[in-house]
C-alpha cells in the first residue's frame, strides 16, 4: 500500500479524501493557493505545499506544478477529487511518466468518454442503448434536419466535447434547426475549441439516473445501484439520493448490468459513474460516463456500507474490490443537500465572505461533508459549496425527515445559503411523492423561493431579544445578576 498520498485538491473533497487516507495510515499531502493558506484542507493535511495564484488556472490547474510538488514529498500517488485537474487525460499521463500513481481510471479511459460522440460510438457497439442520435463529420442542416424528420421534434444539439448543458440546444421545429446548429457550434468552439456537434431525439421530461460503478486491475466490475439526481438547476445538481424513488428492482438490476458492460466497453479501471436519462415509461438511455469520484458519492456509501475512496486506493494500488457482486447489499436511503453559499432570491448568486458562526448537524444518521471552518472565508475564486450533508434512514420518508432535522439545526451566518431553498424542494408534494424529474426546479421556481418555513417572525422576534440582552448592562450587573456574567452570557446567547 502507499505510504504517502498527495491531494490535488480543496475545499470539502480534499478533506474527506485526506481522512480516508489517514483512516488507512496513508499520509496525506496536499498543496494550496495563496487565498487558501489557511484554508481547512490546507490545515487538515500532514503536509502542505505552496501552489502560489489565485485563481484555479494559476492555481489547482498547474499540473506540472503539482507533480514537481509530489515528487519532492515523496508521494506516490495522486488523488485528483472531482473537478479541476480528475478529467483531464494528460495529466493522468504526465502522473505515470513521473513514476506517479493516478488514482482514477487509465488516461485513455478518460479521454475517450470525455468525448461524447466516440462515447456513444463505443455504447452503441457494446449494445448499451443510447438516446436516438445522428452525427456525420461536416453534418449539414439537411442532414440534421433528415435525422429530425425522421425522428420527430423536438430534438436536441449536443456539442461532441461538451457535458453541463454547454453547447446544448434545444429545437422545437424545423424553423429553428439552422439557428441552433450555428449557436451550438460556437458556443462549442468558444468553451470547448471544437465545433463538433451532433443531434439527438428530445427525451421529455427525463429523471437523471446514475449508476456507480468499481473495475480493477484483475477483471472484476460491479455496481453499487443507482443515484437519482434530478433535482437541478441549470445543469447543477441540488438534492441527489439513493436508491431513486422510480426505479424497480428488476430495473436496477437491467440498469446495473448495462452500466457494467458500460465499463468493460470503456477499459475502465477505478471508480466511475454511468450516467442515464431514464423517460416516463422507464426506457433508459445512456447519457455519458463520469472519469472521477462524483460530488454525491456519499449517498452511495451510505447505502452500501463501503468507503469509495478506500476502494479507489486500493484499486490504484493494484488490489482488487474488497467484495463480490453477490456480497453488495444496498440497505435503506440517502438523501444529500449540496449546501452553497448562494443567494438564491438574487438568481443564486454566489455569496462568499467570512463565515462569523457556523454550527453544524450531528446526531443519527447524519453525515456533514464540509469544506470550511467557523471563522474562516468563502472564496469567489472557487466553487461556493459549503458542504455536503446527507443523511440516512431505513426508508426514504425517514432519511427526509432526518434531512429537515438536519437543516434546521444547520446554523451559518455571515453568508447567504441555500439552506432555505432545501426545505422547500424537501417540503414539496412532488418531491415528496417521487414522481418529480429533472424539470422540477424550473417548473416551481417561484413556489420554492417563497420564505422557507413561516419560522421567520419568530426568528426575528429571538434575534432582536438576543440582541437586546446582550447589550443590557443593567442585567449582566448590579441587583439582576443573580448568576456569574459567564452563566449569564452563556444563557442569552443561547435564547
Ligand atoms: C438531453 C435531454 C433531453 N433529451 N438529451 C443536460 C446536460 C447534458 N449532460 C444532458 N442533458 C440533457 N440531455 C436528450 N436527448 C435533457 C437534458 C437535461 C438534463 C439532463 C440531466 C439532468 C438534468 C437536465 C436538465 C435539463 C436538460
Amino acid at each position: 500500500m502507499f505510504k504517502k498520498v498527495l491531494v490535488a485538491n480543496r475545499g470539502e473533497i480534499a478533506v474527506r479524501v485526506m481522512r480516508t487516507l489517514k483512516d488507512m495510515g496513508i499520509r496525506t499531502v496536499t498543496i494550496f493557493s495563496d487565498p487558501d493558506r489557511i484554508a481547512l484542507h490546507t490545515l487538515f493535511a500532514d503536509e502542505a505545499y505552496p501552489l502560489g495564484g489565485t485563481t484555479s488556472a494559476e492555481s489547482y490547474l498547474k499540473g506540472k506544478k503539482i507533480i514537481d510538488i509530489a515528487r519532492k514529498a515523496g508521494a506516490e500517488a495522486i488523488h485528483p477529487g472531482y473537478g479541476f485537474l480528475s478529467e483531464n487525460a494528460l495529466f493522468a499521463e504526465l502522473c505515470l511518466e513521473n513514476g506517479i500513481a493516478f488514482i482514477g481510471p487509465p488516461a485513455a479511459a478518460i479521454r475517450q468518454m470525455g468525448d461524447k460522440v466516440t462515447s456513444r460510438e463505443i455504447m452503441t457497439a457494446a449494445g448499451v442503448p443510447v438516446v436516438p442520435g445522428f452525427d456525420k463529420p461536416d453534418m449539414t442542416e439537411a442532414d440534421a434536419l433528415g435525422f429530425a424528420e425522421k425522428a420527430g421534434f423536438p430534438v436536441m444539439v449536443k456539442a461532441s466535447a461538451g457535458g453541463g448543458g454547454k453547447g446544448m440546444r434545444k429545437v422545437n421545429e424545423p424553423e429553428e434547426l439552422g439557428k441552433a446548429l450555428r449557436a451550438a457550434r460556437s458556443e462549442a468552439l468558444s468553451s470547448f475549441g471544437d465545433d463538433h456537434v451532433y443531434v439527438e431525439k428530445f427525451v421529455e421530461h427525463p429523471r437523471h439516473i446514475e449508476i456507480q460503478v468499481l473495475a480493477d486491475d484483475h477483471g472484476n466490475v460491479i455496481y453499487l445501484g443507482e443515484r437519482d439526481c434530478s433535482i437541478q438547476r441549470r445543469h447543477q445538481k441540488v438534492i441527489e439520493e439513493a436508491p431513486s424513488p422510480f426505479v424497480t428492482p428488476q430495473m436496477r438490476e437491467k440498469m446495473g448490468e448495462t452500466a457494467v458492460q458500460a465499463t468493460r466497453a470503456a477499459g475502465y479501471r477505478n471508480a466511475g459513474t454511468v450516467e442515464f436519462l431514464v423517460d416516463k415509461n422507464r426506457n433508459f438511455y445512456f447519457l455519458e460516463m463520469n472519469t472521477r469520484l462524483q460530488v454525491e458519492h456519499p449517498v452511495t456509501e451510505w447505502i452500501t456500507g463501503l468507503d469509495l475512496v478506500a476502494e479507489q486506493v486500493r484499486i490504484a494500488a493494484g488490489k482488487p474490490i474488497s467484495l463480490k457482486q453477490e456480497e453488495v447489499r444496498l440497505q435503506g436511503h440517502a438523501v444529500e443537500c449540496r449546501i452553497y453559499a448562494e443567494d438564491p432570491d438574487n438568481n443564486f448568486m454566489p455569496s462568499p465572505g467570512t463565515v462569523q458562526r457556523l454550527s453544524t448537524p450531528a446526531g443519527p444518521g447524519i453525515r456533514d461533508d464540509s469544506g470550511i471552518y467557523q471563522g474562516g472565508e468563502i472564496s469567489l475564486y472557487y466553487d461556493p459549496l459549503i458542504s455536503k450533508l446527507t443523511t440516512y434512514g431505513p426508508d426514504r420518508e425517514s432519511a427526509i425527515r432526518r434531512m429537515c432535522r438536519a437543516l434546521s439545526e444547520y446554523i451559518v451566518a455571515g453568508i447567504k445559503t441555500n439552506i432555505g431553498f432545501h426545505r422547500k424542494v424537501l417540503n414539496h408534494p412532488e418531491f415528496v411523492s417521487g414522481g418529480h424529474d429533472t424539470t422540477f426546479v424550473d417548473r416551481h421556481l417561484d413556489e420554492l423561493l417563497q420564505s422557507a418555513t413561516g419560522d421567520e417572525p419568530l426568528a426575528i422576534v429571538a434575534a432582536a431579544v438576543c440582541y437586546y440582552l446582550d447589550r443590557q448592562p443593567a442585567i449582566g450587573s448590579g441587583e439582576a445578576r443573580k448568576c456569574s456574567p459567564w452563566k449569564h452570557f452563556q444563557r442569552s446567547s443561547w435564547l
